[in-house]
């Protein structure tokens, strides 16, 4: 992470790691102080639970001095934010399988078309399925894609139902000697029950189709709706078990700390982040940089 994507979500750091870097110049660890960090990490999308747990307990080591100034205290947030990231366990970043959910409109065929970009420079083939059937446009925004990534795109027939055309995508990618495989889907708003009944089927048909390998399906979650993220996100966590999420749309937004509500919340690792709607506008998670950069200058 770091440099040049540190400008691309310029708004990100601009205003939080700016106030948070100007507030811990001051000495005094008083009430005021907390007051003012508890405001910041509550603007950025950290979350009030995950927020009262975080100055709880940096008030205490401020009282009983395991904390005596503000550089400590600056060190002991960024490493209790570095835990609560590193909490979920993770996968490799680069499964065979990957079963793309989330809300129409938080960034799956755009992240599917980057990443694709990402592995095929990476020398791996990648075939994409077009597995939202629902609008025409949907399946063409994947196509351009897909040539723009130069990787091979599974479409069905119009009207074709998903589950279908993921059948035969899965065949198509048994017999092309492929690495990867990325299933965009479509991200229709529906019932709890509804839902988990599309996905079941998808993955049953996944795994008759592609037995042995390891499906991993991933959430986009849009940075930019922040705590309304989080309700997207109950809703694919109830109805399926997500390994998972894809943090969109960051350069949009000041809500970095939405991460942490995220995992807090759900207990899902964070796989990669987006900022920008270009071809490389992506970038593999990494707790450690991610905190560094919301906390220094
Ligand atoms: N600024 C910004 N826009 C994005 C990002 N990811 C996706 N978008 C835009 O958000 C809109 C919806 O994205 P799309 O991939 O079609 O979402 P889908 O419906 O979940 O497949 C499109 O206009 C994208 O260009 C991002 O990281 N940053
Ligand atoms: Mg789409």
């Amino acid at each position: 992470m770091l440099g040049f994507i540190k400008d691309k979500i310029k708004k990100v750091y601009a205003g939080f790691t700016k106030k948070i870097s100007s507030l811990f110049l001051r000495n005094q660890l008083d009430e005021e102080f907390f007051t003012e960090l508890s405001n910041l990490l509550l603007v950025a999308d950290v979350g009030v639970k995950t927020t009262e747990r975080l100055i709880v307990q940096l008030k205490e080591q401020v009282s009983n001095k395991t904390i005596e100034n503000s550089d400590q205290l600056r060190e002991q947030l960024e490493q209790m934010l570095q835990t609560i990231l590193e909490k979920p366990s993770r996968q490799a970043a680069t499964q065979p399988i990957i079963l793309m959910v989330g809300i129409n409109g938080s960034g799956k065929t755009t992240f599917v078309g980057k990443f694709a970009s990402r592995l095929k420079k990476q020398g791996k083939k990648v075939l994409l399925i077009a597995g939202d059937t629902f609008r025409a446009a949907a399946t063409q925004q994947l196509a351009e894609w897909a040539t723009r990534a130069e990787v091979e795109v599974f479409i069905g027939r119009e009207n074709q139902d998903p589950a279908s055309v993921i059948f035969d995508g899965c065949t198509r990618f048994s017999q092309g000697g492929f690495d990867h495989v990325i299933i965009d889907t479509a991200g229709r708003l529906q019932t709890k029950t509804n839902l988990m009944r599309e996905l079941e089927k998808m993955r049953k048909i996944i795994d008759r189709q592609l037995p042995g390998l390891p499906v991993a399906t991933w959430l986009t979650v849009d940075a930019m709706l922040g705590q309304n993220s989080l309700r997207q996100a109950e809703v694919f966590h109830e109805a399926t078990s997500l390994d998972g999420v894809v943090v969109t749309k960051l350069d949009g937004t000041g809500k970095g700390g939405i991460v942490f509500s995220i995992i807090d919340q759900f207990n899902v690792p964070i796989m990669f982040v987006a900022f920008g709607e270009g071809i490389e506008d992506i970038s593999e998670f990494n707790a450690r940089d991610y905190v560094h950069d919301l906390l220094h200058e």
